[in-house]
């Protein structure tokens, strides 16, 4: 397993999936690259150097896990398996998977270079405006934000982005005020306190993994990026905040998230993963940086939300939880979860039993779509990871008449470009989903036209007997 960011990318490049490019523009060009790149079929992870304007050697790296096979690498999976065999693969491992805190070490790379004080100036690195009609370069789009919480002590350390706002200021964004950084935060400023914070960057891929997962509250990403790796994260405190930082990371910024009733700037605009701006700038908490350590030659691990299908992580994480969560409400016979457009829709094959089995995975699988309008349910014979597949599934044993119910005022976020801006203005973040049965109906399944489709297996055994 790779221990960091800089060996992850090695094996990237041994698997020929590297592209360097030297003399792009941090202004558009490097996030114009990352998405035409993250929409082409081979779909290369991108190594930027020479930025204009930048020393050489200052470099960011994109598209890291876009692909089914960068995603299995980086959980530590086998970079060969097919797309529904290497979720299902994670679904069984993250099952299984127990916690494992992070070990404290004396020797930290961060600490090979430190800008303290007067002498923090974060243009030093480059921070690429991604998208055309952002409010700003962000140098944190898949940067984690590590914080303790004053109560108990547990380290929350996720994704929220980070936008550059001078030479010692950025912001951090919570979605919403569920967020545990908010909540961490928010302790700190009810006491009138600022809240210590360290903002991670180009750090080990299975933190940023780890930063996407839904954690309960008190559990620690770097918990979970351990037992992932089957090996702890190595931390070291901070000089300034004592919080514990990955030795391994590549850029750390060190600072104070200031109370939110003492200081704000104007946070966003910023594309989404929608492929839509959700709203205007906005007022956000502000961390005044008091120092920045680096390692040589550093790395920017950069994600930015992109036009969907593209999407931060080619394995569609989310689906399995929703593949575990079925099992574990005890639905028989999942052959497969997967979601496309960018999470935005769920589906799942499954081998019906009984009348109704496939409308109750549809429910269970509606209850935990995070903005997903289209729940779709197939039977075992498609691949739900084919997306050609399950519309043909869809057009050819769906009677809409029949097959499609709408849930309503269920489960999106402030970030759905579908919910009307009155509403929107009112605090509304719910949307409707339709839940679409594509299986053949189950009274008559048996005399339902018989499939002249090839079997996935047969198609395998032709795939390897004639190399098409
Ligand atoms: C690349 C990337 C960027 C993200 N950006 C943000 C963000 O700016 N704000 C936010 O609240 N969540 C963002 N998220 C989602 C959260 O990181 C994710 O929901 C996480 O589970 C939240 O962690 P928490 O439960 O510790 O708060 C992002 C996720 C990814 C993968
Ligand atoms: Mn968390």
């Amino acid at each position: 397993m790779y221990k960091d960011l800089r060996q992850f990318i090695d094996l990237v490049d041994r698997l020929g999936a590297l592209r360097r490019i030297e003399g792009a523009d941090a202004r558009f060009e490097i996030g114009g690259i990352t998405e035409v790149a993250a929409g082409s079929p081979d779909c290369p992870a991108l190594l930027f150097d020479s930025i204009k304007g930048y020393e050489r050697g200052y470099r960011v790296f994109t598209n890291a896990t876009t692909n089914v096979q960068r995603a299995a690498l980086a959980l530590g999976l086998s970079p060969t398996l097919r797309p529904l065999d290497a979720l299902k693969a994670w679904m069984e491992k993250r099952k299984s998977l127990k916690p494992l805190p992070p070990v404290v070490v004396q020797d930290a790379a961060f600490l090979e270079n430190t800008l303290a004080g007067s002498d923090v100036d974060i243009a030093r690195f480059p921070a690429p405006v991604w998208h055309r009609d952002d409010g700003g370069p962000f140098i944190g789009s898949g940067s984690i934000v590590v914080m303790r919480d004053p109560d108990s002590g547990w380290i929350n350390a996720s994704i929220y982005r980070v936008q550059v706002h001078g030479a010692n200021r950025v912001t951090v964004q919570f979605d919403h005020g569920g967020r545990h950084g908010a909540i961490i935060a928010g302790k700190y400023w009810d006491r009138g306190e600022s809240c210590p914070v360290a903002v991670v960057h180009g750090e080990d891929p299975a933190l940023f993994i780890a930063g996407f997962e839904y954690l309960p509250h008190g559990t620690s990403e770097y918990e979970f990026a351990g037992a992932v790796k089957g090996a702890p994260i190595e931390v070291r405190a901070g000089p300034q905040t004592a919080l514990p930082i990955p030795a391994l990371a590549e850029i750390v910024f060190e600072g104070r998230l200031l109370p939110i009733g003492e200081a704000t700037l104007p946070e966003g605009p910023f594309g989404e993963f929608t492929g839509y701006y959700a709203a205007e700038a906005r007022p956000g908490p502000v961390m005044e940086v008091t120092a920045i350590h680096y390692r040589d030659d550093p790395i920017l691990l950069g994600s930015p939300p992109m036009k969907p299908p593209r999407f931060h992580f080619g394995l569609p994480f989310r689906a399995a939880t929703i593949w575990s969560n079925l099992e574990a409400a005890g639905i028989t016979d999942v052959a497969g979860v997967w979601q496309h457009v960018s999470q935005l829709m769920t589906v799942v094959a499954l081998h019906p039993r009984y009348d109704g089995h496939a409308k109750r995975a549809a429910l269970v699988a509606a209850a935990h779509s995070y903005m997903a309008r289209l729940v779709v349910v197939v039977d075992d014979d498609v691949d739900p990871s084919n997306l050609a597949d399950v519309m043909w599934a869809v057009a050819t044993r769906c009677e809409p008449a029949d097959g499609i119910d709408i849930v309503r005022n269920a489960w999106s976020s402030a970030l759905d470009p579908r919910i009307p801006p009155a509403d929107k203005a009112r605090g509304v973040t719910a949307h409707s989903k339709a839940i679409i049965d594509a299986c053949r109906p189950f009274a008559w399944r048996e005399t339902f036209p018989r499939t002249s489709a090839l079997s996935v297996d047969e198609v395998r055994a032709i795939e390897e007997k004639w190399g098409v």
